[in-house]
C-alpha cells in the first residue's frame, strides 16, 4: 500500500440502507468504497451503488455552485452566484411571503426519507407552515402509521439473531430489498441469510422475485389485492383456532369483534379476489401460524395501493394474533441506543420514532379532513392547489433532494404549477434535473461522502458514523444551509445551535463522547430487548395491542380491516380494461438505481442501459411484441416509451414498468423526461382514503409496439 493510501470507516447513503463502508483514499482522492466485513449492521455486503458512489461524488455534472435564474423560467439560463448572495435572496424572498400572506404560503417539500429529514420537517414547523410535501403518503409513513395505532411502534424482522434465534417462518411480502440492495434500515443481504436459515419461507408477490427461488409457496398474487389474503388468512386462524392463546388474552384488544368481523372473509371469498387458490391460502395461514417464530417483512408493494392502509393493518393483526410481536425472531421493536438524543425537539417523536405534525399545525393542512393519516400535505392534492389556488396557492417553496416531476404522479400538473404559478421555487440538489430546470434558485448539495453525519434515520439498534472525506467545488451540507437559512430567519428556539457541528456534539453528549470521538468508535450499539409489552404496556389507547382500532374508530374509519378494489382493475371496471387490458405495476426498485437517482453514472447505467416494461411472452405475443422491442405503455392518462423483457414470472395480463426514467445525457432543460417516465400514467381519480396513498402498482393500461399503432 503507498504511503499516501488511506482507509477510512463510514456508511453509505446510496439507499436507505446501513451498509458500513470502507472508503479508500488515495491523498485526498477517494478512489474506491468497499464493503466492510467487521459491519455487525451489513457484515461486508455492498451493492453497485454503493460500489459506484466514487463515481456519483467527483461526476462532471454535479453541481457545484449555487446558480440564479437568469432567463424565462425552464430556459436553461442561469448566473453563477456566491452562497452568501443565495442565501439573502432565499430568506428575503420568503420572509417577504412569510409577512404578506403567512407562513402557509411557503411549502417545503423533499422526497424520500433522507439524513436531513429531520431538519426539513424541523424547519417547516417551525417556520410554521403545514405544507411540508413528500410522498410520505404511499412510502413507508402507512406502515409506520399503521402500526403506530395499532401496536404504539413499528415491529420489523428480527434477523440479526440478538435473541438467539432467527426466524423459523418468513413471510416476505411485497418487498424486494434482497435484489435492491436495501430499504427502510433493513440491509437484503442479511435478511436474506435468514431467509435461507428459515425452516419456511413463504413469498407473495405479484411477480416471481429472486428469493422465490429458494420459497416453499410462491403466492402470485393479484396486484392490490394483499388485504383479501390477508383477512382470509386471519379468518382460517381463527376459525381454526391457531392463534396464541396467551398473547390474545392478555395483550390484546378486541379479538371478539375481530373473529366475528372476518367469519365471511374466507379463502374461498379472497381466491377470485386474489387469484390464490383457498386451499393454498389456508395452508400458508397453516404453516405461518405453527412454525414459531415467524417474521413479516413487508414493503413498499404493501403501501402503494389504495387499501394500503387497511393491509398494513390486516398484517400486523397477523403478526400479533399468532403471538410473534417482540419475541426472538419474531417481529420486533428495535431498542435504539439509549444515549442519543432524539434528533427533533421540536417535532413528536412520541410515537414510533416518526416525527408527525404538530396538531395545531395540521389543521391547516391542505388535506385535513380527506385524509385522516396522510402523514403530510397530500402530494397530488397539493400540487393541483398550486394551479388552482383552491384553497389557497402557496407562493414559495423550497424542494430538498426530490425530483417529483419524474417521481410523483401528477408530473405535468407539476411541471406547470412550477412553471408558471409558484411565485419562488428553490432546488436543492446534487444534480441539475428536470425539475430543478424549473427552479429560481438552485444549491448544491453535498453527497454522502462530503457529509458528517450521526446516522441515525431509522431508529434502529445501532447508530453509525459518517465522515467527510471530500469537497467538491462549493456543495454544501443541506443541513447547514437550512441551520443559515433558519437564523436569518430568527427561528432560533428550533435551531438554538450555532451550527451543525455542535448539534452532532449535542446529540451525542450524553454518551460521553464529542462527534470526533465518535467518528473513531464508528458504531454505538444498543441492548435489544424482548416482549417490552409485558412491562411497558403497548402504546395504544388501551395498552394493548389493538386488533380493534380504538384510533380509527375516533377518526370514524373502519376499526378493522375491510378490503378495498382497486377503482382501476379488470373486475370494477370491466369497460375500462377492454381497452386497457393490462394491469399496470409501476416503480418496483431497481438495483443500480435509485428511483430517479443515478441513471448519470456510467457504470450503473451499463448494466442497466434502458427504461424496461416486465411482459409475460404470451402476452407478448398476442400484441406482436418481441423481447427488446420498444414498446408504449399507455393508460387513459398518459403514455411512456419503454423496452419490453420479457418474463415468464408474471401474470398475462400483468406488466411491471419502471419509474422515473430520464436521460441525463439528452439536452437540458427537458432531458427528454416525458418520453419514458411511467409515472405520466397516472390519473388523480384513485386514492387510499385513509392516507392519500396511490395505486401505482394496481393500475390499468394496455401495451403496443412503438411505430404501430394501438391495438
Ligand atoms: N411509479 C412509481 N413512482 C414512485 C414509486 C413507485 O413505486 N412507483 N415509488 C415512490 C417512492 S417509494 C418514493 S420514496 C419516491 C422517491 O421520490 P424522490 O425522493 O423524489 O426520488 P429521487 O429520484 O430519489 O429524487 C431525489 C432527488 O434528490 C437528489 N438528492 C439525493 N440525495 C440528496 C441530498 O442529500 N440532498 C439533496 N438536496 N438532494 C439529494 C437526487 O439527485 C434527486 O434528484 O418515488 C415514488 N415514486
Ligand atoms: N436499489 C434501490 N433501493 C431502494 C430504492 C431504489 O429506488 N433503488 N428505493 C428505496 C425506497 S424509497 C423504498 S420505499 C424501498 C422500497 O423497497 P421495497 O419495499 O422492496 O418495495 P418495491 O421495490 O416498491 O416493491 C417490492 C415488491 O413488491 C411487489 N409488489 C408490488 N405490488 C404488490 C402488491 O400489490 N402486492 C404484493 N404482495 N406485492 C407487490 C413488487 O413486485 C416488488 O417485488 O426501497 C428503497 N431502496
Ligand atoms: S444497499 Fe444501499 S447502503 Fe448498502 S451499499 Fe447499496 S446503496 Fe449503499
Ligand atoms: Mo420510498
Amino acid at each position: 500500500m503507498k504511503s499516501s493510501s488511506r482507509i477510512v470507516k463510514s456508511s453509505c447513503r446510496g439507499c436507505h440502507g446501513v451498509c458500513q463502508v470502507l472508503v479508500h483514499l488515495d491523498g485526498d482522492k477517494i478512489v474506491r468504497v468497499s464493503g466492510d466485513p467487521d459491519s455487525p449492521t451489513s457484515r461486508g455486503f455492498i451493492c453497485p451503488k454503493g460500489i459506484a458512489a466514487p463515481d456519483m461524488l467527483y461526476h462532471p455534472d454535479r453541481l457545484k455552485f449555487p446558480m440564479r435564474r437568469i432567463g424565462p423560467r425552464g430556459a436553461n439560463e442561469w448566473e453563477r452566484i456566491s452562497w452568501d448572495a443565495a442565501i439573502s435572496e432565499m430568506v428575503d424572498r420568503f420572509d417577504t411571503i412569510r409577512r404578506e400572506s403567512g407562513s402557509e404560503y411557503l411549502a417545503v417539500a423533499q422526497g424520500t426519507g433522507r439524513p436531513y429529514t429531520e431538519f426539513t420537517i424541523r424547519f417547516a414547523n417551525a417556520l410554521g407552515t403545514p405544507n411540508f410535501v413528500n410522498p410520505g403518503h404511499l412510502c413507508y409513513l402507512p406502515r409506520v402509521i399503521a402500526s403506530a395505532i395499532t401496536m404504539g411502534a413499528l415491529p420489523v424482522s428480527d434477523i440479526y439473531e440478538f435473541g438467539g434465534k432467527s426466524p423459523a417462518c418468513i413471510i416476505n411480502w411485497g418487498c424486494n430489498h434482497v435484489e435492491t440492495g436495501a430499504s427502510d434500515g433493513m440491509c437484503g443481504s442479511i435478511f436474506k441469510k435468514a431467509a435461507k436459515k428459515a425452516e419456511k419461507l413463504i413469498v407473495i408477490d405479484p411477480r416471481r422475485i429472486g428469493l422465490a427461488e429458494e420459497a416453499d409457496h410462491t403466492l402470485q398474487i393479484r396486484p392490490g389485492t394483499d388485504c383479501a389474503l390477508a383477512l382470509a388468512m386471519i379468518q382460517t386462524i381463527i376459525s381454526e383456532g391457531l392463534f396464541d392463546q396467551a398473547f390474545v388474552h392478555d395483550h390484546s384488544f378486541g379479538f371478539d369483534r375481530l373473529a366475528e368481523h372476518v367469519r365471511s372473509f374466507t379463502p374461498e371469498w379472497a381466491e377470485p379476489i386474489t387469484r390464490i387458490p383457498s386451499d393454498q391460502i389456508r395452508t400458508v395461514a397453516r404453516t405461518y401460524a405453527t412454525t414459531k417464530p415467524a417474521s413479516i417483512q413487508w414493503g413498499n408493494g404493501i403501501d402503494t395501493s389504495v387499501n394500503g392502509f387497511q393491509t398494513g393493518r390486516a398484517l400486523l393483526i397477523l403478526m400479533g394474533l399468532t403471538g410473534n410481536i417482540d419475541v426472538p425472531g419474531g417481529n420486533v421493536i428495535w431498542v435504539p441506543p439509549s444515549k442519543i438524543r432524539p434528533k427533533s425537539p421540536l417535532i413528536d417523536m412520541s410515537v414510533a420514532g416518526v416525527q408527525f405534525m404538530p396538531p395545531e399545525k395540521k389543521a391547516l393542512i391542505l388535506t385535513k379532513g380527506k385524509y385522516p393519516f396522510a402523514p403530510n400535505c397530500h402530494p397530488p392534492t397539493f400540487w393541483k392547489s398550486v394551479i388552482t389556488g383552491d384553497p389557497y396557492r402557496v407562493r414559495g417553496i423550497w424542494i430538498v433532494g426530490s425530483n417529483p416531476l419524474l417521481t410523483a404522479t401528477q408530473g405535468l400538473t407539476i411541471e406547470k404549477a412550477l412553471r408558471d404559478h409558484m411565485e419562488y421555487t428553490v432546488v436543492s440538489d446534487l444534480f441539475m434535473t428536470p425539475t430543478a430546470q424549473l427552479a429560481d434558485l438552485v444549491l448544491p448539495a453535498a453527497h454522502w461522502l462530503e457529509q458528517d453525519d450521526v446516522v441515525y434515520m431509522h431508529k434502529i439498534w445501532c447508530v453509525l458514523s459518517r465522515k467527510k472525506l471530500a469537497q467538491i467545488g462549493e456543495t454544501r451540507d443541506d443541513r447547514d444551509v437550512i441551520f443559515d437559512v433558519a437564523h436569518r430567519l430568527g427561528l432560533h428556539e428550533a435551531f438554538p445551535w450555532p451550527d451543525r457541528h455542535t448539534y452532532l456534539d449535542w446529540l451525542l453528549e450524553e454518551t460521553g463522547m464529542s462527534f470526533d470521538q465518535f467518528k473513531e468508535k464508528n458504531i454505538l450499539m444498543s441492548e435489544m430487548r424482548y416482549r417490552k409489552y409485558e412491562t411497558d404496556r403497548f402504546h395504544t389507547p388501551s395498552g394493548k395491542f389493538e386488533f380493534y382500532s380504538n384510533v380509527m374508530e375516533h377518526e370514524g374509519r373502519p376499526p378493522m380491516p375491510v378490503y378495498l378494489e382497486p377503482p382501476l382493475s379488470p373486475l370494477s371496471s370491466p369497460e375500462l380494461s377492454e381497452k386497457y387490458p393490462f394491469i399496470l405495476m409501476s416503480g418496483t426498485k431497481k438495483l443500480e438505481f435509485f428511483h430517479s437517482e443515478m441513471h448519470q453514472i456510467r457504470l450503473l447505467r451499463k448494466m442497466h442501459p434502458n427504461p424496461i416494461v416486465e411482459i409475460h411472452p404470451a402476452a407478448a405475443e398476442r400484441c406482436g411484441i418481441s423481447d427488446g422491442d420498444w414498446v408504449y405503455v399507455e393508460s387513459p392518462y398518459g403514455r411512456a416509451r419503454l423496452q419490453a423483457r420479457f418474463s415468464e414470472g408474471i401474470a398475462t395480463d400483468v406488466v411491471n414498468a419502471e419509474h422515473a426514467w430520464w436521460y441525463p445525457e439528452a439536452s437540458p432543460p427537458d432531458y427528454r423526461w416525458k418520453e419514458s417516465c411511467a409515472n405520466l400514467l397516472y390519473g388523480d381519480d384513485s386514492f387510499d382514503p385513509d392516507t392519500g396513498a396511490e395505486p401505482l402498482k394496481s393500475y390499468l393500461c394496455t401495451v403496443y409496439k412503438d411505430g404501430l399503432e394501438r391495438t
